[in-house]
């Protein structure tokens, strides 16, 4: 599925923009400007799997330092320092990946910015 099917590409150029400066992203804020704040549940498991390139039902850090490039095209790569702050931000169990399952995943949806 495309994220286009899921998301404005408005919204996806906007969240883009906002942080098309190196070591700028806050993912709770790009989550939010992308519009996946006022999700189900269903679609924002959705984009996770889009996010999951190889399907192996954890977002890895190699696939986190790529998150943009699943958004859009343009999307930049996350700076080092940006993909580790997320991923300790979004990893709750410690394994150094994100579960698609229950809490982690739910994580992905800025509930508390
Ligand atoms: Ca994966």
């Amino acid at each position: 599925m495309a994220m286009t099917d899921l998301l404005k590409a408005e919204d996806i150029k906007k969240a883009l923009d906002a942080f098309a400066v190196a070591d700028s992203f806050d993912h709770r804020k790009f989550f939010e400007l992308v519009g996946m704040r006022a999700m189900e549940a269903d679609s924002v498991n959705k984009v996770f799997q889009a996010l999951d390139v190889d399907a192996s039902g954890y977002i890895e850090e190699e696939e986190l330092k790529f998150v943009l490039k699943g958004f859009s095209e343009e999307g930049r790569d996350l700076t080092d320092a940006e993909t580790k702050k997320f991923l300790d931000a979004a990893d709750k169990d410690g394994d150094g990946k994100i579960g698609m399952d229950g809490t982690e995943a739910r994580g992905y949806r800025p509930l508390h910015c």
